[in-house]
């Protein structure tokens, strides 16, 4: 199995970039920020939880979160490997992962950070706002929140993964088509 994190603060680029990833490696791709919009949309407890979460720009609880991709994991158990896409979040959630992906006897091959600026971040998102119906996109307040939650909680996410010695660090201003170059000029390498 060929497993990769697609990481980076909100707005970088992680969905807009899977896409494109998925289409060309036939990775399963795993968004937990889509499988909670899909649980808000279908009105489920676990969606209406999570959405009093989400407004306010804090992270859904782990547990919540966790028990998600383990359910998709069994929905996808003949996956020749998995795109992670905004999970994990939390080192909490990287330890999990490590262990659900052990019990699959596989691993995290590498985690590619999408760089990119703050302003460029809020300009983005706020752009979103205007056509995503997305709540948490449309008030810059909700958004710098988000961003402190990704400084406190999601950061020494990346520290976990440079330990293994996995982390790789992608310039992600700049055209959709020239990041996705670089992001695929590393996943050859390793593939
Ligand atoms: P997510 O759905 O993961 O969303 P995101 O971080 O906002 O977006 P992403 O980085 O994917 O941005 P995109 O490519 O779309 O999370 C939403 C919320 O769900 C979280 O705040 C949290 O509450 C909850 N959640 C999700 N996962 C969780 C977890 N594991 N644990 C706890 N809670 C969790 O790009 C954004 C915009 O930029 C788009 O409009 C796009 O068109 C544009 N764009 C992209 N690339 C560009 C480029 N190169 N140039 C210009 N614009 C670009």
């Amino acid at each position: 199995m060929f497993n990769l994190i697609l990481f980076g603060p909100p707005g970088s680029g992680k969905g807009t970039q899977s896409d494109s990833i998925v289409e060309k490696y036939g990775l399963v791709h795993l968004s937990t920020g889509n499988l909670l919009r899909e649980e808000i949309a279908q009105k489920t407890p676990l969606g209406l939880e999570a959405k009093s979460f989400m407004d306010k720009g804090q992270l859904v609880p782990d547990e919540v979160v966790i028990g998600m991709v383990d359910s998709y994991f069994d929905k996808h158990k003949d996956a020749k490997g998995f795109l992670f896409d905004g999970f994990p979040r939390t080192v909490a959630q990287a330890v999990a992962l490590d262990n659900l992906l052990d019990l699959k006897k596989t691993s995290i091959n590498t985690v590619l950070a999408l760089d990119v600026s703050e302003e460029e971040l809020v300009k983005r998102l706020l752009n979103r706002g205007k056509t995503s119906g997305r709540s948490d996109d449309t008030n810059e307040e909700v958004i710098r929140k988000r961003f402190a939650v990704y400084s406190k909680e999601t950061t020494p996410v990346a520290k976990h993964y440079k330990a293994e010695n996995k982390f790789i660090s992608i310039k992600g201003e700049g055209a959709v088509e020239e990041i996705f170059e670089s992001i695929s000029g590393e996943v050859d390498k390793l593939i």
